[in-house]
């Protein structure tokens, strides 16, 4: 069956106020790039004729300016979930113009097949190519959109051209059974493959193709500074003396790491780190930082949801194509982030936090507990089901004015149970076997930047006698200062009464 040529417009017309629309793609890469944008100007268009016009937009994970950004100035967003990180975006969902829920990506797939968040209506996925029985290959991220071709009632297709033909080849798609047939999953080792290199949608069900050439467009990170070089550095050591003293094994184990600058100088850092030997990665995305490494042998296996990584680095990936599609996986989000698969491989979890608080817990999402900044990604998926869970940060932001070592988190993303290491560049606090005052203290002695270790040793002091010693009124006094007078050093502990 040969499909319908489409315009982004003529595409666009299947796109209707109040359309919950499913999106191919992880990060920018894999997302459609062109229809979104028409279905935006679309928005803008009846918004001017005095009529509503919103779609719910089902992603993997953020997309980018040519979607969630040009979606969200026009106030075309309705439902969004399970995650973001659009400037533009963010400034709706703040405003409640979006509303967005926050979800752990793994399981975005299965509670929409379950039925929780109502029906797909158009599915929108970026293709490398697809022949006419509907078998495709896709682009360079796959998110959920083998659940989303499977519910959605119409499916666009966008063949990108800028796509080479090499990345057949590269992809896994498996979708697991729903309770009660569930059965595990197949991967054991994090280049296993479970399912097919092909994509098959239903040719039915789509209403046809629109061509075209795009590039993916991700932003290169800042160069690692001296701080997040300091963390990168202290990651590696500490893992390195994990497997000095036999907690890894010598093969090494799995690492997955997060998105951003701190994420990508770990990784940069366990490239020059020769005490650590070649490892595999089963992560959520491939950043540039493991182009590198893949290619100098550094890592030896990659598995993940996208390649998020620039358009300079991906030329790099596409003239090596023949070398690293051995190399590397590209699986569905609920595989990639699977917790079942997490926790058999014993994948070392590296995610970054807003802000930690002497006891463990971590806030990855909102600032000053009020204003969402992304969302909790893939962390959770990750940290929970790690073989050991590490979270880092800077201990101070903003020049001082902010400590990201607080008494209490004001959100709370990760709890105190599933967070073993706590890394600033100040140093390593290993909270695994201690309790809530031991914690509290290897924290401020290890993390905390030593302009705020006095503020947290005297908030210890007005706690209240408990195993875990809050003061609960002067619990959120480091943010109330910040929000009161733009600095948490003024913070003023004789206010508050034991
Ligand atoms: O603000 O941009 O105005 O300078 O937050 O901070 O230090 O550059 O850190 O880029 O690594 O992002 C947690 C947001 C960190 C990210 C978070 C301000 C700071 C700066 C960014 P500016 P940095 P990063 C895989 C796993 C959740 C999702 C996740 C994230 C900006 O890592 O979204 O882990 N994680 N997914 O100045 C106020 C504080 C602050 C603060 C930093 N305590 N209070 N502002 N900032 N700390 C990814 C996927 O799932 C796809």
């Amino acid at each position: 069956m040969a499909f319908n040529k489409l315009t982004a417009e003529e595409a666009a017309s299947f796109v209707h106020n109040g359309t919950v629309v499913g999106l191919s793609g992880f990060t920018a890469p894999g997302v459609p790039k062109v229809v979104p944008e028409v279905v935006a100007h679309k928005a803008a268009a009846e918004h001017e004729a005095g009529r509503e016009f919103k779609i719910d937009i089902f992603s993997g994970a953020s997309t980018g300016d040519h979607c969630d950004g040009i979606l969200a100035r026009n106030n075309a967003v309705g439902r969004r979930t399970p995650y973001q990180n659009h400037p533009d975006l963010r400034k709706r969902i703040n405003s409640h113009d979006a509303h967005y829920f926050d979800l752990h990506l793994s399981e975005l797939a299965q509670k929409m097949r379950y039925g929780f968040y109502g029906d797909i209506d158009v599915a929108i996925v970026e293709v490398q190519d697809i022949n006419d029985e509907g078998e495709a290959v896709l682009g360079l991220g796959v998110g959920n959109a083998p659940t989303w071709v499977q519910m959605a009632k119409k499916v666009i297709v966008e063949r990108n051209s800028h796509l080479p033909e090499g990345l057949r080849g590269l992809h896994d798609i498996f979708v697991p059974a729903d309770p009660p047939y569930r059965g595990e999953i197949p991967i054991f080792k994090a280049s296993d493959r479970a399912g097919s290199p092909l994509l098959k949608i239903d040719p039915a069900k789509i209403v046809g193709i629109v061509e075209t050439n795009a590039p993916e467009g991700v932003k290169s990170f800042s160069a690692p500074d001296e701080t997040t070089l300091k963390i990168g550095a202290n990651v590696c050591n500490f893992l390195a003396g994990e497997l000095r003293a036999g907690r890894i094994p010598a093969s090494f184990l799995p690492l997955q790491s997060g998105v951003g600058n701190v994420a990508n100088a770990v990784l940069y850092g366990l490239a020059e780190n020769l005490d650590i030997p070649p490892f595999e990665m089963y992560s959520e995305v491939l950043q540039d930082a493991v182009a590198d490494l893949l290619l100098k042998g550094r890592c030896k296996f990659a598995s993940a949801s996208s390649l998020t990584m620039t358009d300079d680095t991906l030329d790099t990936v596409f003239s090596n194509i023949d070398v690293l599609r051995d190399k590397i996986i590209l699986r569905p989000s609920e595989i990639s982030n699977n917790p079942e698969v997490i926790r058999r491989l014993g994948v070392i979890a590296m995610n970054t936090a807003l802000e930690a608080d002497i006891f463990g817990n971590i806030n990855s999402t909102h600032v000053t507990g009020i204003r969402m900044m992304n969302g909790i990604g893939g962390s959770g998926d990750f940290t929970r089901n790690a073989y050991i869970s590490i979270f880092s940060c800077p201990s101070i932001t903003k020049g001082g004015l902010i400590s990201n070592i607080v008494p209490m988190v004001s959100h709370v993303d990760h709890t105190e149970h599933s967070v073993d290491v706590l890394i600033t560049e100040q140093g390593v606090a290993d909270l695994r076997g201690l309790d809530p005052v031991q914690r509290a203290n290897a924290i401020i002695d290890n993390c905390a930047h030593p302009m705020y270790r006095e503020l947290l040793r005297d908030y210890l002091k007005i706690g209240r006698a408990g195993q875990t010693p809050h003061n609960l009124h002067a619990s959120m006094g480091f943010h109330t200062a910040f929000i009161e007078n733009g600095d948490m050093t003024t913070v003023d502990w004789s206010k508050y009464s034991k």
